[in-house]
């Protein structure tokens, strides 16, 4: 299935240990954006995920239910990957968002994102804080360096122009994501939505974010798991379309046949 125009978007929010942030990541983008534009909200929650957390999504279903579809799922798949992998099958969005409850990922950036989508349905809409009216507020200096090293040595293992692929914060066009075969399920899942559509020679465009630390709760991701991510840059370089695309259902008629020959009827498989 191919995606012929934007829709609308499903957004999955994550989260673990977010209250105000994650009630403020979904006001904003209700306040900004037109309703129709907004499929739903996927509150994406594991057995680690605060009772705070829980509360506070409940709340806005309670706040937001009768105009806006805003559910939680509780994942079954390990880890934040395994969370997202889960929402990019329930999507019923045209179009879905990857991003974080803990306003890191600001949420204002969804009305380019839905503008940018409308004109390139085909296209990835990504956030990049290295772009003019992009910027870090708050993040580790080592951290800073290390990231424009790893950006720019990435970008040209993958012989592409894009200035912020580590940034898990992009809108893509559902029908892709639910034929990639993912392998990761923690973090290094956030790189790997950029790179396998990469392989595959998606076009992205890029938009400025402005990265600002979360002011609640802890991130799950340790400073050496950054490490990680040489690994799955490695792994996804030399992919082609076939080791990335799940094997297709095949759907063919299939004949009921009884233990004596006679054929009973046909159904489809
Ligand atoms: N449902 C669910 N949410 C998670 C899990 N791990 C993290 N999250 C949420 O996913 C979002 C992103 O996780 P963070 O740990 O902040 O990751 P990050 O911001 O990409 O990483 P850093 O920049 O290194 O902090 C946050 O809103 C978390 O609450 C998980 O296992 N399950
Ligand atoms: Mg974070």
């Amino acid at each position: 299935m191919k995606t012929k125009e934007f829709k609308n978007v499903t957004i999955l929010l994550p989260v673990m240990d977010e209250t105000y942030s994650l009630r403020e990541t979904v006001e904003t983008i209700i306040k900004e954006n037109d309703p129709a534009d907004i499929a739903e909200f996927i509150i994406l929650v594991c057995d680690r995920t605060t009772q705070e957390s829980r509360d506070t999504a409940g709340e806005l279903i309670a706040e937001y239910g009768d105009r806006y579809r805003i559910y939680v799922h509780e994942q079954t798949l390990p880890f934040v990957g395994g969370a997202i992998r889960e929402g990019f099958i329930l999507a019923k969005g045209s179009h879905v968002v990857l991003m974080s409850s803990d306003l890191e990922t600001d949420p204002r950036v969804i009305r380019d994102f839905i503008r940018h989508g409308k004109e390139h349905p085909l296209r990835i809409i990504t956030a990049s804080r290295w772009r003019d009216g992009g910027g870090f507020e708050g993040y580790n200096k080592i951290k800073l360096v290390c990231n424009l090293i790893f950006e720019r040595a990435i970008a040209m293992f993958y012989f592409v122009d894009l200035t912020d692929i580590t940034y898990a914060y992009r809108m893509f066009p559902t029908a892709l994501m639910r034929r990639i075969k993912w392998t990761e399920l923690k973090h290094p899942l956030f790189l790997e939505t950029a790179l396998k559509p990469i392989r595959l020679g998606v076009k992205f465009i890029e938009v400025p974010g402005h990265w600002k630390a979360r002011t609640e709760g802890e991130s799950q991701n340790g400073f050496f798991d950054n490490f990680k991510y040489f690994k799955t840059a490695w792994n996804n370089r030399f992919l082609t379309k076939k080791d990335i695309f799940r094997a297709p259902v095949i759907k063919k008629k299939m004949q009921l046949i009884d233990l004596t020959g006679d054929t009973q009827g046909e159904e489809n498989v």
